[in-house]
């Protein structure tokens, strides 16, 4: 029987975003992001979801991007660690604010533009495949002040200039694209994801709805531009993906199921489609809010559709139309979807289940719906890490979750036929949590010497999972079965 493996031209790498690993947050004339702002604590979330205005950091407070693991001044040693473990991708963020510190300045920083350069060029070096996201987490602080983040229809030309000025400056460097990060958290972190904070008595949904309606025109023109720019490259959406499953075969939970999936789906259907589908706009019609959608913007949407459709997947997420139900097996897990308990699965120390054959499902079911390559820009388990006297790390939890998820997706590849680009683990080199504000939640296949106080050398340690992602690279993924 031929032995199962993944693509030659796989593309086996990891992830990161510049607000969790770079730090520098004031160096080199970068301004001051939304990113910047978010605390470490129990604030963390009230200010991510835009409940409590935070537009410059405050005493008393820490911010955990200012300096994160300091990526600005050791990436040199930590691309050499990537291409150690044989990496042929490597999907990084660019900061919007090192490139134009208001967001848009008609002169670019020239520091921040070299700074990705040398960065994109030490990939090259390795021949590693720079994978870039425009905006992750990222809005500029200087047009939250002016134009209240995304709720803005001029927020659409500040990114426009940001992305001509990286398309210009990048485009013999990186050919493959992400326009927004996990574009469907907006509604769920609408300061993380689009630099909204709510003021009181306002319609949330109506301002929600704006801010994504913007974001998915500023998408779409993104991906009309750089194809005009930079022909041959390829630009994706990106979403924070994972099936809805119903809690009983009773048809309410059904119904329910798809009406959560759809609240994901809204973003990834109009950016691969290319227009609104019907249940949207009907929805925006019972809201009240079908009015947000301007003369010309539907062939706008129609010209930018993506070339593949990029997605994170941690975990399924499973729903009941019973509020009773709900209240009682609510999951207090993760804390950004609203989610019962699925009484089959295992879940994390911080609570998210584990279900690796829902990276299977969910790949199905994205491609059912667009019939366009897939990219899992983001897989992997966040869990606390013990150094060993000896300074090893054995993190044979981590392997395990990754490889069961990795045999999920080689299915989905060889027993569904499904074209799927690439696989890079969030997180490959610890750096903070996006929802926790915390280092001890660690993903990655490299641990880095810092504690959630700050405290630290910054030194980098291979972990056991570091050697054996290594051999997974180097097998074309066969070695997973043994
Ligand atoms: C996604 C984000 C990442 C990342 C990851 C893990 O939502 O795109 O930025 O951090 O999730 O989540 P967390 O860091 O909250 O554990």
């Amino acid at each position: 029987m031929a032995r199962k493996i993944f693509p030659s031209d796989f593309l086996w790498g990891g992830a990161t975003a510049a607000n969790q690993c770079e730090g520098a947050y004031a160096s080199d004339g970068r301004g001051l992001s939304n990113v910047d702002t978010i605390p470490a604590g129990p604030d963390r979330m009230k200010v991510s979801r835009g409940e409590l205005e935070m537009l410059s950091p405050q005493p008393g407070y820490t911010y955990p991007s200012h300096e994160a693991i300091d990526f600005y001044h050791h990436y040199k040693d930590d691309i050499a660690l990537f291409a150690e473990m044989g990496f042929k991708c490597f999907r990084l963020s660019i900061s919007w604010t090192r490139i134009l510190p208001n967001g848009d300045d008609d002169t670019p920083n020239e520091e921040g533009l070299a700074f990705y350069q040398s960065v994109f060029e030490e990939c090259r070096k390795y021949g590693i495949e720079p994978l870039v996201t425009i905006d992750h987490f990222d809005t500029p602080m200087a047009l939250i002040k002016r134009y209240g983040g995304w709720r803005d229809r001029r927020m659409i030309e500040a990114f426009l200039k940001y992305c001509r000025v990286i398309f210009s400056r990048y485009k013999s460097l990186v050919k493959y694209w992400i326009t927004f990060n996990e574009i469907n958290m907006l509604l769920h972190m609408s300061y993380m994801g689009a630099g909204i904070c709510f003021s009181e008595g306002e319609d949330k949904e109506r301002v929600k709805y704006t801010a994504a309606h913007h974001e998915l025109l500023a998408s779409a023109q993104a991906v009309k531009l750089a194809h005009e720019m930079m022909p041959g490259c390829m630009v994706g959406c990106m979403l924070a993906a994972g099936q809805f499953y119903p809690y009983t075969c009773n048809p309410a939970d059904i119904q329910d199921s798809i009406e959560k999936d759809r609240d994901n789906y809204f973003f990834t259907d109009i950016q691969a489609r290319g227009e609104y589908p019907v249940w949207a706009l009907k929805r925006m019609e019972r809201a009240g809010i079908s009015d947000l959608i301007a003369e010309g913007d539907a062939e706008v949407l129609r010209q930018g559709t993506v070339d593949f459709v990029s997605f994170s997947y941690y975990c399924s997420r499973c729903t009941t139309a019973d509020p009773e139900i709900f209240a009682k097996h609510q999951r207090p897990g993760n804390a950004v979807f609203r989610a019962v308990e699925n009484p089959y699965l295992k879940h994390t120390e911080w609570g998210w289940q584990i279900d690796p054959l829902g990276l299977r499902i969910t790949a199905n079911s994205l491609y059912d719906r667009y019939q366009k390559p897939l990219f899992v820009v983001e897989n992997g388990l966040g869990a606390n890490d013990t150094v060993e006297p000896d300074g090893s790390i054995h993190d044979s939890y981590r392997i395990e979750y990754l490889r069961q998820h990795l045999l999920a997706l080689r299915d989905a590849i060889n027993e569904d036929g499904i074209p799927v680009i690439g696989f890079t683990a969030w997180g490959c080199i610890d750096l903070v949590s996006a929802s926790s504000g915390e280092m001890r939640k660690r993903y990655g296949m490299i641990y880095v010497d810092k504690d959630d106080s700050g405290q630290g050398t910054l030194r980098r340690i291979r972990k056991d999972s570091f050697y054996w992602y290594k051999g997974v690279i180097e097998s074309d993924g066969a070695s997973l079965d043994e």
